[in-house]
């Protein structure tokens, strides 16, 4: 594997090239025969930010309360297994929004002004900031389609002319009025009463998609005032979520998410409208203000890095008389499906397009399965809080690339990819056991399908700095293994999984 430079433009020219709109959309084909595919339901996507796997009470949560969510998991179907593309903020959305790994967009980090004022050992390119002309989202899917787009909330996948939700296929654009605004609960109402005036404006023309992205549950966190003391007073000492703040925040999205299924109701749309409830990434399992915002356990890890709590998103799925209520699906599927499966459901036949990489999930609505495949994930980035010193363990982030398949996930360093963690993380979700040493046979197996998944999608290896020298005062060198949480106790092993030694390193 030789190290060549990261070239995002390439990402995005060599995997549209001659793949226009025109040729992606232009199938028309009739709606597919069998099951759930082109019978072309209202969809609203509510995607909320950075929400944990746990965050909610029906998923495991001892202090937050979602009583209409909850209520939503019981008259629908919960994905155990449904992961981000990325573990961060907009190639995650990259990835939702075009049904193709972050990478082929060229959009693999949230895009801020860096300046490395440490020295890595790899040489960290920039991230894409805006999506390419030609890049075809789900606004220009459904448009096409012949659907009511609307994009309400968070776009963060460019902010130049040709890259905005305007362009983009979506009809309706409701955004933050300032960049301050995003952290204040009162946008959660509005963009849910924006969502509401859509849907009942376009109920009776044609079918609606909506996309639904809140800022929050996002720092920087407000509340109502008296949710926040509410928490204030239920608070006690043990309870495994324990920001008070955080929880009014997530109470507050829980009503207003009640609000709009109630409206769904009224307008008598609800029978055809797929909803997905879900979050761009893991929760934040790191500090805000001295205090630990959430914890994903017992997934391990969190935003921005590709742990299983990082990665693992709750997912929420109603559709009234299609999806069973109260079903469960353990399928392990990625954000890149929702592009094909939307497609799927609005009879648009995309699916044998090459250059998107999803597949669609409606047999997973109905109880059926899927094909076995592998899911990739690749972020070549350090994290920024680490580039400027501050970082904390649980944002830890260094050039990475994982692959998971049958069950097993390989996580490969690029610093030194010698070095791999494999976990079963289908019997050990806290990934409390690197199981490398023990079963070197499937680290060969998972490692084969990343290399041939890297030249697949355009995604190239960062070349090493020359002058990298680790003593040197200002340089940054993590040891594999060094970032493995605390947090992960002998309370989340799995039994079978205390039989293998953990291979860990230690704390500096
Ligand atoms: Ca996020």
């Amino acid at each position: 594997m030789t190290p060549v430079p990261l070239d995002k433009k390439i990402f995005a020219r060599t995997a549209l090239a001659g793949c226009a709109l025109a040729p992606l959309l232009a199938a028309n084909a009739p709606a597919l025969p069998s099951g759930l595919n082109g019978t072309r339901p209202n969809v609203l996507f509510i995607l909320i930010d950075d929400l944990g796997a746990t965050d909610l009470q029906c998923l495991g949560s001892d202090f937050y309360e979602t009583p209409n969510l909850d209520k939503l998991r019981a008259q629908g179907m919960l994905f155990t297994n449904a992961y981000a593309a990325a573990p961060v903020c907009a190639p995650a959305r990259a990835a939702i929004l075009t049904g193709r790994y972050p990478v082929r967009t060229g959009i693999t980090d949230v895009f801020m002004p860096k300046k490395a004022v440490r020295m890595t050992r790899l040489v960290e390119r920039v991230t894409g900031r805006n999506f390419a002309p030609e890049e075809v989202t789900l606004g220009d899917l459904m448009k096409k389609a012949g659907y009511a787009t609307a994009c309400i909330g968070k776009w963060h996948v460019g902010d130049s002319p040709g890259s905005l939700p305007q362009d983009k296929g979506f009809d309706l654009v409701v955004k933050t009025p300032r960049k301050d605004d995003a952290g204040d609960y009162k946008q959660i109402r509005k963009f849910t009463q924006a969502a509401i005036d859509f849907i009942d404006a376009n109920k009776d023309q044609k079918p609606f998609f909506v996309y639904l992205s809140h800022n929050a549950v996002h720092l920087p966190f407000t509340a109502p005032p008296d949710l926040i003391e509410k928490y204030e007073k239920k608070l006690k000492p043990g309870m495994k979520h324990n920001y008070p703040i955080y929880a009014a925040t997530i109470e507050y999205l829980d009503r207003e998410t009640g609000r709009l299924m109630a409206e769904l109701e009224r307008m008598g749309v609800a029978k055809n409208t797929i909803v997905v409830f879900t979050s761009d990434n893991g929760g934040r399992a790191s500090n805000w203000e001295y205090q630990l915002v959430t914890t994903n356990l017992p997934y391990h890890g969190g935003k921005h890095n590709v742990y299983e709590g990082g990665l693992r998103v709750p997912t929420l799925m109603y559709w009234p008389g299609r999806i069973s209520p109260n079903s469960t699906c353990k399928t392990p599927f990625s954000q890149v499906d929702y592009f094909t499966t939307f497609a799927a459901l609005a009879g648009q036949d995309v699916s044998k397009n090459p250059i998107l990489d999803g597949v669609s999930i409606t047999p997973l609505l109905e109880g059926r399965k899927l094909p076995p495949r592998a899911l990739y994930w690749f972020y070549p980035h350090y994290n920024i809080a680490a580039l400027y010193g501050k970082s904390s363990i649980y944002e830890y982030a260094r050039p990475v690339a994982a692959v998971l398949k049958d069950g097993w996930k390989l996580v490969e360093w690029f610093e030194d990819p010698l070095q791999v963690e494999l976990f079963k993380v289908d019997e050990d979700p806290c990934e409390y056991t690197n199981m490398a040493a023990h079963r070197p046979q499937k680290v060969q197996e998972l490692r084969a399908l990343l290399e041939a998944w890297y030249p697949s999608v355009g995604a190239k290896l960062l070349e090493q700095r020359k002058d990298f020298d680790p003593n040197e005062e200002n340089s940054v060198l993590w040891r594999w293994g060094e970032a493995r949480y605390e947090s992960v106790t002998d309370e989340y092993a799995p039994p079978e999984m205390k039989d293998y030694k953990p291979v860990r390193t230690p704390k500096k």
